[in-house]
């Protein structure tokens, strides 16, 4: 019984990895692509931003390094199983106080290996939540509810928060190869504000304002979603991010601009903050 036990501990690796390698291939159309994807983008789709590969390349250099660990304490652990098994070895346990070389050894290499995706992650966080493009006002705010993403454009005066701000749900465009920030609050509980494409996620967090800055490099239609489970409809609240260039952005805006100020001959104006 006791080698039944072991083996089936040794098909959680197995099967563990052969489920992973066919969900990349079946998410290719051709398998000679099998391999670039395994090192680009493994559950990652396409990225369209200037700092994304940062991301990637950290995501990839600990999906290895785990998977790896992983793999060697479950093959480990079945043959431990397999080779030890109490109807084959009869003799009595045998204790020990164990080796304090390995004891310290096992404590300095998961230690040293923490430390070091520490320091080697520090320049991505700092160009992702530090270092804010400077001099340019915020391009958009969004504000996350139950379930839904409101936009707020500054209209043509540039400033948020004042009386002809342009308002959209779920429907967020900007420029490319622009320096993006987002102002990201949140109007109920905790959302995620995740742009999958440009590697972009962060907590909209109620009664806190956040900035959210990226650069697209390629135009294009992608996902808006929520990363944080926040309600029954969570599920649904997801909007498009349209990356367009600047001539297309502006005239969009424009477009927004005369629908807005068509409806606005029936609305007052938003209330100041
Ligand atoms: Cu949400």
């Amino acid at each position: 019984m006791g080698k039944f036990w072991a083996f089936l501990f040794f098909l959680v690796p197995v099967l563990g990895t052969a489920v992973f390698l066919v969900a990349i291939a079946g998410n290719q159309p051709t398998s000679e692509q099998l391999f670039p994807m395994i090192w680009e983008r493994h559950w990652l789709p396409e990225d369209v931003s200037q700092d994304g590969h940062r991301i990637d390349s950290l995501f990839m250099f600990i999906l290895w390094l785990t998977g790896i660990v992983f793999l060697a304490t479950e093959f480990a652990m079945a043959w431990f199983m397999w080779r030890y098994d109490a109807k084959v070895n009869r003799d009595p346990v045998k204790f020990s106080h164990g080796s304090h070389n390995l004891e310290i050894i096992w404590t300095i290499l998961p230690a040293a290996t923490l430390l070091f995706i520490a320091l080697h992650q520090m320049h991505a966080w700092a160009e992702a939540k530090i270092e804010r493009p400077e001099g340019i006002p915020p391009t958009v705010e969004v504000t996350g509810r139950q379930f839904e993403w409101r936009i707020r454009y500054p209209g043509k005066d540039g400033k948020l928060n004042t009386a002809d701000d342009l308002l959209t749900v779920n429907d967020l465009h900007i420029p490319v190869d622009e320096d993006i920030i987002v102002v990201l609050k949140s109007e109920d509980v905790l959302h995620s504000f995740f742009l999958p494409n440009l590697r972009v996620k962060q907590d909209a967090v109620p009664g806190m304002k956040q900035l959210v800055w990226f650069k697209a490099v390629r135009t294009g239609e992608f996902d808006i979603v929520c990363a944080e489970i926040c309600g029954w409809g969570h599920y649904k609240m997801k909007g498009q991010l349209t990356i367009e260039s600047r001539e297309e952005y502006d005239e969009w805006m424009a477009e927004l601009h005369d629908k807005v100020t068509a409806t606005q001959a029936r609305q007052k104006a938003p209330p100041e903050e």
